[in-house]
């Protein structure tokens, strides 16, 4: 199994040679220029998502069912949020599309469809067609919304309720970067403030972590590195483990590898992986493993029988990142390498990351 110090040793003078050079042409795209000031715009987020809280508090103890939604990157920052709400605060909570929720909101909701249950938007563009149509269609019926976004002066930030802001967030490249990882910390800090504001277990000691990421953003440096490392290999497949919270994360990573590069990309949680998607491990077959906190230890072991059976792993575990964090709080820490990842690995497969095919920035139906 790959280890970041074990990495460092390893490479040798042509690779060392192989990797300056992988370096050198990541850091000219522009998605990576924009993911490499996630750190700044993280502290930003988190001041917002601090002043969040109360909307989130609100919440608290009531057995309303929050609905998170976003399309595309947003709705695995959606997942993730959910599975943190209902983990921090101990309330209901689910993550669609919002193409599902409007075409088949008793599939997605049963029931509660009908109820006026609270919505929280995502979108870095506050302008894509199905979240902006969902944000509609809930105001009609009365329902409390909420635009997390990267854009106040957007169609979605007017409609909702309340907008949160990444002030700094906000990206021109096509994929989302920067956007993702600080919606992310925002989402994550107001969840936490309110689950400290209401004295719920735990939730103090998130919100504290969460607020010492900025300071610990450089530790990301050596993943980084390493991920550059592997970006310069062919891979046949690639497959991100990760349960929980970290679920959104690894589909995330995989949404970025298959966007940028077409390489197939699978996330599991990663116990699944064992029940049958394990057939493909073989030899040119990477997996990498977002684990920490509960389970890790047994979710190495499907690590470990990743490796015996011939894939090359990569734990990007508490060891490797974000040691001593809370597992919810250390997630933001988890996107650079991620990124880098699929940025250079788009390089290698001779794809341009900043002209990912057959994509726009923002999606909208009928334009
Ligand atoms: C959603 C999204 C992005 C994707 C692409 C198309 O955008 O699917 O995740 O990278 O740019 O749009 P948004 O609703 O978050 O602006």
């Amino acid at each position: 199994m790959t280890s970041a110090g074990h990495l460092v040793r390893s490479i040798g003078a042509v690779e060392l040679t192989l990797l300056n050079a992988m370096n050198d042409r990541v850091a000219e795209t522009l998605t990576w220029q924009e993911s490499a000031t996630s750190g700044e715009a993280v502290r930003a987020a988190l001041a917002v998502g601090r002043d969040g809280a109360d909307w989130f508090r609100s919440l608290a103890g009531s057995d309303r069912q929050v609905v998170f939604s976003g399309a595309g990157s947003s709705y695995y920052l959606a997942l993730t949020a959910a599975s943190a709400y209902r983990s921090v605060l101990g309330s209901p909570a689910i993550a669609f599309p919002p193409s599902e929720l409007l075409i088949r909101p008793r599939s997605a909701q049963g029931d509660s469809a009908a109820e006026d249950g609270p919505l929280v938007a995502i979108s870095r563009s506050g302008s894509t067609s199905e979240i902006v149509r969902l944000v509609e269609a809930a105001s009609r019926h009365g329902r409390g919304t909420t635009a997390i976004t990267c854009r106040a002066d957007s169609p979605l930030a007017d409609l909702a309720d309340r907008a949160l802001v990444s002030p700094a967030g906000d990206e021109r490249a096509i994929v989302m970067t920067r956007s993702f990882t600080s919606m992310l910390a925002l989402l994550l800090r107001a969840i936490s403030g309110a689950a400290a504001d209401e004295g719920i277990a735990g939730g103090q000691g998130i919100a504290r972590d969460l607020d010492a990421l900025p300071g610990r953003w450089e530790s990301t440096n050596l993943a980084v590195a390493q991920a550059l490392e592997l970006a310069a290999r062919h891979w046949l497949r690639i497959v991100v483990l990760g349960g929980g919270a970290a679920f959104g994360i690894a589909n995330e990573a995989c949404l970025k590898l298959t966007e940028m590069s077409q390489v197939p990309a699978n996330a599991w949680e990663p116990f699944e992986f064992r029940h049958g998607p394990m057939s493909v491990c073989e030899p040119g077959v990477l997996v990498l493993g977002l684990i920490g906190g509960e389970g890790v230890d047994e979710e190495r072991r499907v690590l470990e029988e990743s490796a015996a059976l011939g894939a090359t792993v990569w734990a990007l575990d508490p060891d490797a990142l974000g040691r001593g964090l809370d597992p919810v709080a250390r997630l933001p820490l988890l996107l650079p390498p991620l990124q880098a990842l699929a940025i250079g690995h788009a390089l290698t497969r001779g794809a341009d990351p900043d002209r990912p095919r057959h994509l726009s920035q923002v999606v909208l139906i009928g334009a």
